[in-house]
């Protein structure tokens, strides 16, 4: 298939993609933090973002959390107080419905904001955990929590220190969602990967693993991204405009209709 350049409108796509987004059966879809970003949830890299500001080798490894992890609770408790406060997007509410309509949807994501429960997806695979969960740092035991902490840092009714229940750098993904993340980007026939700048691994490996299975790629991000490079078409502007913009390509509500 020809592959076009960044386009900003699902109608500017060639003919074949345009085809394809309509017959797609089982989606797989990867977020990062830029489709959290129109509900005004920070993102990590650019200008802006997170990693402009605060050093990772200090808040996002477990040798800075052993090392001050006061300081690191305190970072994770601003962000949730942050995410608390912010509504799901219009993107967000796209992917809720494609879970409802499409007959195969799987969801895999970065993010910990939890903003994909939020909006309704109920199968989501959470490949760096999630703001909203702690875990004991003796014997893993995972709690959930309904706001940000007020004990910093909390304690175990064991004794033992707390940690939020994400991925930092240098630490394994948890093995189950690798694999359902793995399964569904090599068995889906379209592949949308939307607000994420793919250079943290191994997540940014699913959009190749689908590439190579066959499927059709669509990006969707505020610019050109490594994905950008072998997609079928990469889509440049706000995820909570084109992604309802994409989903009503691929034929919503009308080819849903029950
Ligand atoms: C691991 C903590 C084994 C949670 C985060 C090769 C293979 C495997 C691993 C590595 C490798 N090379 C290096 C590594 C190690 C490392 C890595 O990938 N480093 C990178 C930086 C080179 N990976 C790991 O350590 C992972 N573990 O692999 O274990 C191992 C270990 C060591 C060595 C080898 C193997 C663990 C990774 C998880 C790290 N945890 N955060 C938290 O507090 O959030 S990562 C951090 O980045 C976030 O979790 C985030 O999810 C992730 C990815 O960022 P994005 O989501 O993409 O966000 P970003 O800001 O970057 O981009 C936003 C995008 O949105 C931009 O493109 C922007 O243009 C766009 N955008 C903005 N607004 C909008 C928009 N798009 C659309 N609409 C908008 N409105």
């Amino acid at each position: 298939m020809s592959r076009s350049g960044p386009v900003t409108a699902p109608s500017a796509l060639p003919g074949e993609v345009i085809r394809r987004l309509r017959e797609a059966e089982t989606v797989c879809a990867l977020t990062g933090a830029g489709v959290s970003a129109e509900s005004g949830i920070p993102t990590f890299r650019g200008s802006e973002g997170i990693w402009a500001k605060y050093d990772f080798r200090r808040l996002a490894t477990p040798e800075g959390f052993m090392s001050d992890p006061c300081l690191v609770w305190e970072w994770y408790q601003l962000r949730q107080v942050e995410i608390a406060k912010a509504a799901p997007n219009r993107a967000h509410l796209a992917l809720a419905e494609m879970e409802a309509s499409l007959p195969s949807f799987t969801l895999v994501t970065q993010n910990i904001d939890g903003m994909h429960r939020r909006a309704g997806n109920s199968r989501v695979v959470e490949l760096h955990g999630n703001i909203w969960r702690m875990r004991c740092t003796r014997d893993g035991t995972v709690s959930d929590i309904d706001g940000p902490v007020r004990d910093i840092p909390p304690f175990c009714a064991c004794g033992s220190l707390m940690r939020p229940d994400v991925v930092w750098f240098g630490e394994q993904l948890p093995r189950a969602e690798v694999e359902r993340s793995s399964e569904a980007a090599a068995s889906c026939d379209l592949m949308l990967v939307v607000g994420t700048s793919a250079v943290v691994y191994p997540a940014a490996a699913l959009p190749i693993i689908a590439k190579n299975s066959g499927a059709l790629v669509v990006e969707v991000n505020a610019e050109p991204t490594d994905v950008s490079t072998y997609s079928d078409a990469t889509l440049i502007g706000p995820a909570g405009t084109l992604l309802p913009e994409i989903w009503r390509m691929m034929g919503y509500p009308e080819r849903f209709m029950k």
